[in-house]
Parts: structure tokens; sequence; C-alpha cells
């Protein structure tokens, strides 16, 4: 009996879900006036999510408005329906957004299921009365939600709001520009694709995307291929003198100073995604990129197989994450006070280090 049991679970969960799909459904029958938003430092899944779900709802007839906690990166600027977008910085854009969610009758919370993910918003999200709908794929869900559409297996919440339109008997709304925005988080949040996260489910939205016209390439140009000069050269920087090999603990570290940030002009997002080339090295299991910020010290984990690095950020550097993929952050610690943590920990970890096939 007891072996049925994890289907039995999974069944249940398919229920709820269903019945939140269906109350939802009904809900957006009428004419809703909608505040979508989703977490601090929006990246393309976040952004991707949120417009293709406001495009969306706004062809259903309602009211929408796209907040997010803070401003978009501009590598994202191309996407459709960005200059709608209001970040919730500046005494205008504030009270804007107040109004906004004060008058919602729903709060679209996309990409995150932690309301502390949301930074100075929080409050606001807190305090509203309306009711909230939750599309998400990390971890520990906060119980905040009246529909949630919450699934830790999805690759992306962009694959989320794809089928949840489906769902919702819509598909044939999906357009070029809402397939457009699906595809930027679908292909970001998977690693082009890479990641253990993929599903089958991934390449085939992937697939009817491409049917639908998108041109895919153009968004992977669009997305990755905007490095400056600069930015080229810190990236050869910080791999010649940064980086340090630790082939006894098949990890790799990073450390950048704020000092080095202002050497090569680094603007926000420039050390994005420069913690995976730590993982390019043979057998290597644990990356880590360790950078000074002005509110802190904050760390990047990457890791393959089974080698789990949210536990270790949440045990040891006050974060969290996915398995392969967790971030933690330390307030009041030097760069190489953190890095000192990071060292001392190793040895706990080596045996689990060193069985990753
Ligand atoms: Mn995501």
């Amino acid at each position: 009996m007891l072996r049925y049991l994890p289907i039995f679970v999974r069944f249940l969960f398919f229920i709820n879900r269903m019945s939140s799909i269906q109350a939802l459904q009904s809900f957006l029958q009428t004419p809703q006036k909608i505040v979508v938003t989703s977490h601090y430092n929006p990246d393309a899944d976040a952004l991707g999510s949120a417009l293709a779900w406001g495009l969306y709802l706004r062809k259903k007839g309602h009211e929408v408005h796209i907040a997010m906690p803070s401003e978009s990166p501009h590598f994202l600027s191309w996407m459709p329906g960005i200059e709608t977008v209001m970040a919730y910085e500046g005494p205008a854009n504030r009270q804007q957004i107040g109004q906004w969610m004060a008058e919602a009758t729903l709060i679209c919370c996309l990409d995150f299921s932690g309301l502390g993910r949301v930074n100075d918003m929080e409050n606001l999200l807190r305090q509203s009365q309306a009711p909230k709908l939750m599309v998400d794929h990390h971890l520990q869900p906060e119980d905040f939600a009246t529909f949630v559409v919450h699934d830790t297996k999805a690759a992306a919440t962009c694959e989320l709001i794809y089928d949840l339109i489906e769902q919702l008997g819509d598909k044939n709304l999906i357009d070029h520009d809402i397939a457009l925005c699906i595809y930027a988080g679908l292909m970001t949040d998977t690693g082009s694709f890479r990641h253990p996260t993929t599903t089958p489910r991934s390449h085939q939205i992937a697939a009817e995307i491409i049917d639908l016209g998108v041109n895919t390439n153009r968004v992977h140009r669009l997305i990755f291929d905007t490095s400056s000069y600069e930015r080229l050269q810190f990236l050869g920087y910080i791999l010649t003198e940064k980086t340090r090999y630790l082939p006894e603990y098949r990890t790799v570290y990073m450390t950048i100073s704020e000092a080095e940030q202002r050497r090569f002009h680094s603007q926000t997002g420039d050390t994005e995604g420069i913690v995976n080339y730590g993982l390019q090295i043979k057998d290597v299991v644990m990356a880590v990129l360790i950078i000074e910020r002005r509110d802190g010290v904050k760390l990047s984990f990457r890791s393959v197989e089974e080698f789990a690095v949210n536990t270790i950020a949440k045990e040891h550097f006050g974060g969290g994450g996915h398995k392969n993929a967790a971030g933690g952050k330390i307030e009041k610690a030097t760069l190489v006070q953190t890095e000192q943590q990071l060292l001392a920990i190793l040895p706990q970890y080596k045996t689990q280090l060193l069985a990753v096939e």
C-alpha cells in the first residue's frame, strides 16, 4: 500500500492544482483590476512571465499594471511591453504602485513564493486584502495565495504560465509577443536547455514557440551577446587573477571586491553567470562566487548532479535556492572573512563532493 503513497500525494497535488485553476478561471470571467509583480532584481523568467501573463490578461479585457520591486536589467529592454513595467523606486512610482495595489482586485505574484523576495514591496503585499495568485517553481512556498500554481519540477515560471494559459482554455491567445516573453524565461532558467531542470515539456513548449514564428536565435543573442569590451576584460581578469581551484574539494571559487568592480566600471548584472565558468573545469562539482556589495558580501553557488548547494547556502550563509543554484549573503563581513568561512566549511562536505560521479 505504502508504495502507492507518492503517487497518491502527487494525485492530491494534481487535484489541488486543477481546483485552483478552475477557481481562477471563474474568477477571471469578470473584468478585474490586476497588479502583476515578481521578485527583486527581476531576471528574464520574472519579467518574461510577468509580461506574458500581463499581455494575456489584457487580451482577456482586464486592467493590468505590472509593478516590480526594482528596475529591469538593460539587456532585457527589448522585451515586448517592458515600457509598461514600473519599478518600486522613487516617491512618485511608490505612490502610483501603492494606489494600484490598493485598488487591485487581484495581485499576481510570479516567479517567487516567499513575500520577502519583493523587498520594500513586502508590506504592500501583506496588507493588501486582494486575492492573490502565485505562479512559481521555487522550493518551500509561503502560504499567502488564494490561487496557487506551484510546481518545483517546472523548469521556469514561464513554463507554468504557458501551461496555465493553455489550461484556462486560451492557448489560441498565445501570440508572437507572449511566446517571445515566455521563451526568454524558459531559455534562461534552463541555461539554454542544459540544466537538469529541463523537462520534455520545456522542449515541447520551445517547439511550439518556434512554430509561432519567434526568432529564438535572436532572443539568445539579445540576452547573452550583450557584453561590453570592458566586461569581457573583467571576466578575463577574474578568471586569471581571482579564481582559485581546489582539486582536493573539486571546488572552484572566485572573489570580487567593490574596488575591482569600480576599476572595470562593472554594472549591475555584469557579474551574472560568471560563477558558471568554474563548472567548466573537468570534475569540478561546486563553483562559488563571493562578491562584495554595498550592503554586504554576496555568494552565488553552482553545483552539478546530486550535490546540493541550497543547503550550504541556507546553513552557513543565510540564503537558499535550488539544489544546483543557490545564493547567500552575509551583511557584516569582509570579503576575506567570507572566503575564510567558505574554506572552513569545505572539509565537512569533502566526502559528498568526492562522491559525485
Ligand atoms: Mn524562475
